[in-house]
């Protein structure tokens, strides 16, 4: 279902601007964890108001995830299942910072390759895909209105990245895998200074030529509180590092601008070739996703509802959660637009860590929480529309296949998925 509303313009990330009523939350057995013998009980629970040991919190909350999910690919009978994931097989994700030049090289690398091969989109479907990339951003336009604040989001976007991190390796001869952007760290240097944005060879580009004189972007509205984020220290063309060159071809469909107004080039299927801009807003990272907002997300929610909520805002809430506090702190274009963001490069080293703060809260009760979905098909359920289950499918159309149901996108360590984070 295409759901291009003239809606779409308001509707921004972490909040919208129509408050369509929410779903109660799915029923979840709560989650009890009081027997002595919990290798959890050592584990933070609340998360330090202060960042630096909120840091240590994460990094041990990772740890344990990463020993848990190891030793159940360790138990797991594989005898009998073919290309079954196993030690010797699981992929590792790292952080960026963690690679060496050489293997951050490969990863832009493969990426500008992906930029340079064919569409399999056909243009009378999507004019302005251009590129294998431009598959997956087109992919991504068409379905924004369902896979975010709906039951498949934290799936969806799972197996969206594995599957880009898939043409990566398998399209671009890329050898590593899919790394990923650990916010709580550009929040303590700013997001200037991040290997992932410092602009050099080894980064994944840097911030935007300064445009001087931008106000906020105003999120929210219509209804609900409005939220306003301070521009950044960019919000030009990027010129420096891999991608200063690259085409964004496709969009806007609902770019927020710094002066308050947003901007769409109607479905933003055609062609619209421009630079790469970004708005690199530390005020933003630290405000929305430091290492205590990432610990507060692991560790409170004891429901799905609450986890994916928290993680994209509860709209009026005034906050737009870690999910919303990356993309804006990339900020530009179209680090700005919910239905483009993926026309960034960036989008997947955020996406990566999505899935990371999700495959750590799965390991911190793996049988109540593996296979936990709450929500539906549509946008905060608007229009109203079934559950996702388990049963639901997940087609990511031009940009990979094949479609696949929830079932198979839950685990990273079964299914078509075997990696974990460090
Ligand atoms: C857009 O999504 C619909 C289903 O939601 C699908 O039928 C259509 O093929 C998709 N178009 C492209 C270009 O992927
Ligand atoms: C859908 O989920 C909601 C919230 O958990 C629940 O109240 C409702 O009964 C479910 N509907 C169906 C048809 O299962
Ligand atoms: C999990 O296994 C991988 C691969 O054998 C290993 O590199 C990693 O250190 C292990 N991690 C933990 C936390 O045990
Ligand atoms: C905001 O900026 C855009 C782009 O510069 C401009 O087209 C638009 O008119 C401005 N809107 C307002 C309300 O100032
Ligand atoms: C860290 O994030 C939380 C929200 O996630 C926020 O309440 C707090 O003010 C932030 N801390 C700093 C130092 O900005
Ligand atoms: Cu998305």
């Amino acid at each position: 279902m295409r759901l291009n509303a003239p809606l779409a313009v308001a509707l921004l990330f972490g909040t919208i601007a129509s408050a369509a009523p929410a779903p109660a939350p799915q029923d979840e057995a709560a989650a009890t964890t009081t027997v002595s013998a919990d290798p959890t009980s050592t584990l933070p629970t609340t998360a330090s108001t202060d960042t630096a040991v909120a840091s240590d919190q994460l990094e041990d909350l990772a740890s344990y995830a990463a020993q848990q999910a190891n030793s159940s690919v360790a138990s797991s009978n594989s005898k009998h299942k073919r290309g079954a994931c196993t030690l010797k097989n699981l992929a590792i994700r790292r952080e960026w910072g963690s690679l060496s030049s050489s293997e951050r090289k490969a990863y832009t690398n493969a990426v500008l390759c992906l930029q340079a091969k064919q569409a399999n989109t056909p243009s009378s479907l999507i004019p302005g895909a251009k590129s294998r990339f431009d598959d997956f951003v087109g992919t991504h336009i068409n379905q924004t209105m369902t896979i975010h604040y709906t039951g498949t989001f934290l799936a969806w976007h799972r197996y969206f990245t594995w599957s880009y991190e898939q043409a990566l390796r398998n399209e671009c001869g890329y050898t590593g895998y899919q790394p990923y952007w650990d916010w709580a760290k550009s929040a303590q240097t700013g997001v200037e200074k991040s290997p992932v944005f410092d602009g050099s060879d080894t980064s994944m580009s840097g911030n935007g030529v300064y445009v001087p004189g931008e106000g906020n972007v105003v999120l929210g509205g219509n209804g609900l509180p409005e939220i306003l984020l301070p521009p950044g220290t960019g919000g030009g063309c990027v010129t420096s590092g891999p991608f200063a060159k690259m085409s964004v071809n496709l969009g806007p469909v609902s770019l927020s601008l710094t002066n308050g107004s947003s901007v769409s080039n109607g479905d933003g299927l055609s062609y619209n070739p421009r630079c790469l801009k970004r708005d690199l807003t530390s005020a933003v990272n630290q405000r929305f996703a430091n290492a205590t907002s990432v610990v507060n997300l692991i560790v409170k929610p004891k429901d799905v509802w609450d986890f994916e909520m928290t993680m994209q805002g509860y709209p009026g809430s005034g906050d737009i959660g870690v999910h919303g506090g990356g993309h804006y702190t990339m900020g530009g274009d179209p680090g700005r637009d919910l239905f483009v963001s993926p026309g960034d490069p960036a989008f997947y080293l955020h996406h990566g860590m999505i899935d990371r703060t999700w495959w750590i809260w799965q390991q911190l009760d793996p049988s109540k929480r593996t296979n936990a979905i709450s929500g539906t098909g549509t946008f905060l359920n608007s229009p109203a529309s079934p559950n996702t289950t388990l049963d639901t499918p997940v087609d990511l159309g031009y940009a990979a296949g094949p479609a696949l149901t929830m079932r198979d996108l839950m685990s990273t360590t079964a299914g078509p998925f075997c990696y974990i984070y460090l």
